[in-house]
């Protein structure tokens, strides 16, 4: 059932205004040039693969025409909740899993995982090394101009998003005990076999608060990355992309591979831009994809 909200996508949601336009060379088409648009480093996070919202073919696109020194997967990469209620595994799931391998293997692309609250399974056996794929609960990120993001997933956040006002009387203490026992809360969720509670279902469900929730989700990230000296944080999770200062952090979130389609990208100048991938008159969703998400809803 929380799943399901998360994934349920309609056209009009599809169609919706974008913070920033495409950028121009993100256009992809089948005559692209494979490996042309090159990165220093690529995040990218929650394609959620083994559901029927995730768009494959749209991101194998993209992992085809990048080439990267490092690429993040930041969090909900495969979704065990949804395999676990049923098996939903199309070929071009297992074409993005090989498109991921072959950067490492065939371009040296060092490849960093660090898994989200649907793919949390891999929490219990961190630090990991994946076939040459490193596989980390958080890690940093130092740009080529010497700016030090954190990079995390995101989820850890959830229960102060929603439960700020009383946080905010509480103060700091019990601020980061929240933090600390919404993991706990959740370990224990999915040890009794109960999904993790959603904050983009709740997001969704709630829309007249929507844009309060997702301001203080980018808040708390932000004020963990200032408590932590860093000069940005990169994140996934709420499947909003942003890049935008928030109290002198630079807050990035690369969005998703069900919605939005995009990615974070930084040159090899350091120089971070956030990307939407083939949103465009010409490269509309297959309809037969559409029809499978409604029958998905
Ligand atoms: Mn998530």
């Amino acid at each position: 059932m929380f799943l399901d909200d998360v994934l349920e996508t309609t056209p009009a949601d599809r169609d919706a205004p974008v913070t920033r336009p495409i950028t121009a060379a993100a256009r992809p088409s089948s005559a692209i040039a494979r490996g042309q648009h090159r990165y220093r480093s690529v995040w990218i996070s929650d394609f959620h693969l083994g559901t029927r919202g995730c768009r494959a073919e749209r991101l194998l696109d993209f992992l085809a025409a990048v080439r990267c020194d490092i690429l993040y997967l930041v969090g909900d990469i495969i979704d065990a909740w949804a395999l676990k209620k049923a098996c939903y595994w199309p070929a071009t799931h297992s074409a993005v899993i090989q498109a991921v391998l072959t950067m490492h293997r065939e371009h040296g692309t060092r490849v960093v995982y660090v898994p989200g609250n649907h793919d949390e399974v891999l929490r219990d056996f961190l630090p990991l090394d994946l076939a040459g794929i490193e596989v980390c609960n958080e890690c940093v990120h130092d740009t080529a101009d010497g700016r030090r993001y954190l990079v995390v997933h995101g989820d850890a956040f959830d229960a102060v998003c929603t439960e700020a006002r009383w946080l905010a009387v509480l103060g700091d203490y019990a601020y980061r005990g929240v933090i600390v026992g919404n993991s706990w809360f959740n370990t224990m969720r999915r040890r009794l076999g109960y999904p993790y509670w959603s904050l983009s279902a709740f997001i969704k469900h709630q829309v007249k608060n929507a844009v309060a929730v997702i301001g203080r989700f980018e808040e708390a990230l932000a004020d963990e990355a200032l408590r932590r000296g860093m000069d940005g944080i990169i994140c996934g999770h709420i499947h909003t992309p942003s890049r935008k200062p928030i109290n002198g952090i630079e807050y990035c979130n690369d969005g998703d591979w069900v919605e939005s389609c995009t990615a974070l990208t930084e040159d090899f100048a350091g120089q971070m831009e956030l990307l939407y991938w083939g949103r465009g008159a010409d490269h509309e969703m297959p309809a037969d994809n559409a029809s499978r998400q409604k029958a998905a809803a």
